[in-house]
């Protein structure tokens, strides 16, 4: 049976406000198997608009009494919505309804937790707690008091500063907190527990003390330490670069296991998914200590950029996810390390953002229109969302920028706005016209660049001729695109003043440079200026040139990639075509070089350049994907670097070996990635002497790096080595979530043919709960990702099962699971045909959520 088609929500379709609400009082009385809600809103008529009705938002509330002023009143309900006619202009709202948070598997709303209760509000789940106008531009005061069992939950926070609090009958107590600052309701938090609290504090630069707090599970503290240091940096970092200090008396942050996303910004209450808090040497990687530092600083800087100033409408999402990805990126940069970060940010882009932009789920970092707003927090809004901020900041400069955002909060402090008012904002300051660079927030798809030059040695001219389109843009109009460039000459030195950001405008233009004495090797959109596929038709000789010359970082990786990628696509159509792929005697030069370079350009660097483009980056630039070929052909190129270069993988290994215990520098984390790259190159080769080595790592490492990168290499590597390590892996770590859930990750990203059977039987396995989004990250969406074992007809028979399993209890999960579909169409006519069924089985499945089903109907399209 089919589901009824939800309706579309455009923004076009945007009104604001028919009524505000100016205070906001709850009484949370929660108990086992229900929680009474109070609300009572100071409420009256927005002036702006023509008198009508109130309607308010409601989901799954049991409503217990509605009264205006003290009176009971008329009203009517739909399951949704609870609509009061004939009010005066100025009144008191007070309802109250039952909510049941042990029995919200969504996590959204009020939900229950190992430990206790918590809130996630963003974008739509306060509706899920009481009646109210939910919606980003109704924003008030808030005062919250929580009254629950003593014993089982001794901490009560909600947003803000505590007010007062006291002891009741029954062994019960109760908690009150008041914030000053007027706030959008998705921005609501509260938190009831048992928890241990690791307590610091904070001088901002005017010399006011902030008290920091982070709650965690009891037992947990000793893994608080790093994101109490990165909170104290990210709040010192802010103050330095953007000029913006902490508003707020206490800032908390509460980790929780059971959570759909990373975090969320509630203001001075933030929630965390415990995976971007706790962190050990011995449990956590080099990558989770740092991306924790981005998220701790992630949610901080949307205290500004998000909280102070908020969004309009949900549609105005990359407002502030956009700006505040691209000051966490910045902040992780100037923390650890510009050169990979950067790096990093691309790699990622290719790999999720740019299959997203030409899939079925394309849109622009403002979409026009949803079903489902949580189907838009999406790499899109957030990752090109910071790359189009950080064209806006190559247009200005850096000074230009800073001006820009002191404008932005000059002129929206305590405002929801759009993403027209940040740009003009930014207009204002630098005198730039942005009318142009608008279609990047208004067009769906990656623009694609194709560069042709031309050399006149008579003249000493050197031309480049760049074309722009996007097949998928509404119309052809061109877009404003940055690209920086330098040329070099052929010792591998910049040509004096050939390095400029040229401004592309239109749909074909030529940029023309005089006085070049001989062809040079051209380096095109330096430190990835904008987020587009450039096409120039580089020989391997320039290329080679780019990948040891070049002294932009990012762009000297880039040419090892394009190198690297253009042999793999080569190798997969020589594989498909029954074939043995041929691999040049210059790549594994090349590769030797950049080993032999890693004293000077950085272990980290090295690492990055040393690393294939994945799987699903180099599948975008095929038309029909043969995913066992594409797999074959990129092993073989690893195994083939292997085999030629097991000298040089073995002495930097040794050279690498950790001098003294484990400190988490970046210095240190590069090393150690280089060594564990050398490390899984040397197992491609899989002789028992390798197999020991890492075992032995595995067995001997002090530091969860090292240790689970040993397991990662082994779990692509069929021998006994891998089971053992597989099973102490486990024995060991059973007891820690977080490392359960590598565990998980590394078997279902596997590459051995069994990984689907495996990925099958831990369903079942007492590690695994369906309940847990980040068991179903690391065990079902993981393998997703997995391109050769996913893409099989009973890989998505199997995906589809689970997810429509998995969205009877929690569709905003279920509807990321679903988007490992999103490229089906790019295999061959039998998988598709799979596909197509496993999607429709979805489609049809009954009661499916309206999450789930707009990915599904998108994709199907
Ligand atoms: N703003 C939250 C995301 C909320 C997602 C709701 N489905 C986390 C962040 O971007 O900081
Ligand atoms: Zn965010």
């Amino acid at each position: 049976m089919k589901t009824d088609t939800p309706p579309t929500i455009y923004l076009k379709d945007y009104t604001a406000p028919a009524y505000l609400v100016d205070t906001v009082d709850l009484d949370f009385v929660i108990a086992t198997g229900a929680t009474t809600v109070s609300a009572t809103l100071a409420m009256r008529r927005n002036p702006a608009v023509a008198a009508q009705p109130l309607v308010l938002d409601g989901e799954e509330l049991e409503t217990l009494s509605v009264a205006v002023d003290g009176e009971k009143v008329p009203f009517s309900t739909t399951p949704t919505t609870l609509t009061i006619a004939d009010l005066p202009d100025a009144f008191t709202l007070h309802t109250v309804v039952r909510i049941d948070p042990d029995r919200n598997t969504r996590l959204s709303g009020l939900y229950r937790s190992k430990d206790g209760y918590f809130t996630q509000c963003e974008a739509q789940g306060f509706r899920r707690i009481t009646w109210f106008l939910d919606r980003p531009d109704v924003m008030s005061t808030y005062t919250v008091t929580l009254h629950a069992d003593k014993a089982t939950y001794p901490v009560l926070l909600a947003n803000g500063n505590p007010v007062a609090s006291g002891e009741e009958a029954d062994g019960r107590h109760w908690a009150t907190w008041n914030d000053p600052f007027r706030k959008p309701a998705y921005l609501f938090a509260l938190v009831a527990g048992k928890l241990d609290g690791l307590f610091d504090t904070f001088q901002t630069a005017s010399g006011r003390s902030v008290q920091l707090a982070i709650y965690v599970e009891p037992g947990k503290l000793d893994q608080c330490p790093h994101a109490m240091a990165a909170l104290q940096k990210s709040m010192k970092w802010d103050e330095e670069r953007f000029g913006l200090e902490c508003d707020l008396d206490h800032y908390m942050i509460v980790a929780v296991g059971d959570f759909n996303m990373g975090a969320m910004e509630n203001k001075g209450l933030n929630i965390f998914n415990t995976k971007y808090v706790l962190a050990r040497a011995d449990v956590a990687t080099d990558v989770d200590f740092e991306n924790i530092d981005r998220v701790v600083a992630h949610e901080y800087f949307h205290n500004w950029t998000g909280n102070r100033v908020t969004c309009r409408d949900w549609f105005q999402l990359s407002l502030k996810e956009g700006l505040t990805v691209f000051r966490d990126q910045e902040f992780g940069a100037d923390l650890h390390n510009r050169q990979t970060a950067r790096i990093r940010e691309v790699r990622g882009l290719r790999a999720a953002q740019f299959p997203e932009d030409a899939g079925p789920m394309a849109h622009p970092i403002r979409p026009a229109s949803f079903v489902e707003i949580n189907n838009f927090y999406t790499s899109t809004v957030y990752e090109k969302g910071a790359e189009v901020i950080r064209m806006i900041q190559t247009l200005i400069g850096r000074d230009g920028f800073r001006a820009g955002m002191d404008e932005y909060f000059r002129r929206h402090d305590g405002q929801a706005v759009t993403c027209e008012d940040f740009v003009a904002a930014m207009a204002a300051a630098s005198g730039f016209d942005f009318t142009q660079f608008m279609r990047w927030y208004n067009q769906p798809g990656t623009p694609h660049l194709a560069v042709d030059s031309v050399f006149e040695a008579k003249t000493g001219r050197y031309t480049l001729h760049i074309k722009q389109s996007n097949p998928r843009a509404s119309d052809n109009h061109p877009y404003l695109i940055p690209i920086r460039i330098a040329l070099f000459d052929a010792g591998g030195q910049i040509i004096a003043g050939s390095d400029r950001t040229l401004l592309l405008t239109e749909n074909s233009q030529q940029f023309h440079f005089d006085g070049i004495a001989a062809e040079p090797v051209p380096s095109l959109l330096r430190d990835f200026s904008a987020p587009v596929v450039l096409d120039y038709a580089y020989t391997p000789q320039q290329l080679t040139l780019l990948l040891a010359h070049e002294s932009d970082p990012f762009n000297a990786w880039e040419a090892g990639q394009r190198l690297a990628s253009t042999l793999i696509l080569d190798a997969t159509a020589a594989i498909a075509a029954g074939q043995a792929p041929v691999w040049p005697a210059s790549f594994v030069d090349a590769a030797r070089r950049l080993l032999q370079t890693q004293a000077e350009r950085g272990a980290a660097f090295v690492a990055e350049a040393l690393t294939l483009p994945g799987e699903s980056t180099l599948a975008e630039a095929l038309d029909i994907v043969d995913p066992d070929a594409l797999h074959a052909a990129r092993n073989s190129l690893r195994r083939h670097l292997a085999e030629q270069l097991e000298g040089e993988f073995a002495g930097l290994y040794a050279g690498l070996a950790p001098h003294g215990a484990y400190t988490p520098s970046s210095e240190e984390a590069g090393r150690r990635a280089l060594r564990n790259t050398c490390l899984a190159y040397l197992l491609e080769l899989n002789t028992p002497a390798v197999r020991q080595l890492a075992l032995q790592q595995f067995r001997s490492a002090d530091n969860m790096t090292d240790q689970f990168a040993a397991l990662a290499a082994l779990a692509q590597t069929e021998c006994t080595e891998r089971e053992t390590a597989l099973a102490e892996f486990y024995q060991r770590w059973q007891h820690e979530a977080l490392v359960v859930d590598k565990w998980l990750a590394v078997q279902s990203g596997s590459r051995l043919p069994d990984t689907l059977a495996t990925v099958k039987r831990l369903t079942g396995h007492p590690a695994f709960d369906i309940g847990n989004p980040n068991k179903v990250y690391a065990l079902l969406r993981n393998f997703g990702a997995n391109l050769a074992r996913f893409h099989t007809p009973a890989g998505y028979a199997f995906l589809a099962e689970q997810t429509q399993l998995l969205d009877g209890k929690n569709p905003q999960v279920a509807s990321r699971l679903a988007r490992c579909f999103d490229r089906w169409k790019k295999f061959d006519g039998e998988r598709q045909k799979h596909a197509r069924l496993a999607l429709e089985s979805i489609r049809d499945h009954q009661g499916l959520s309206r999450d789930v089903l707009e990915i599904v109907n998108r994709a199907l399209g």
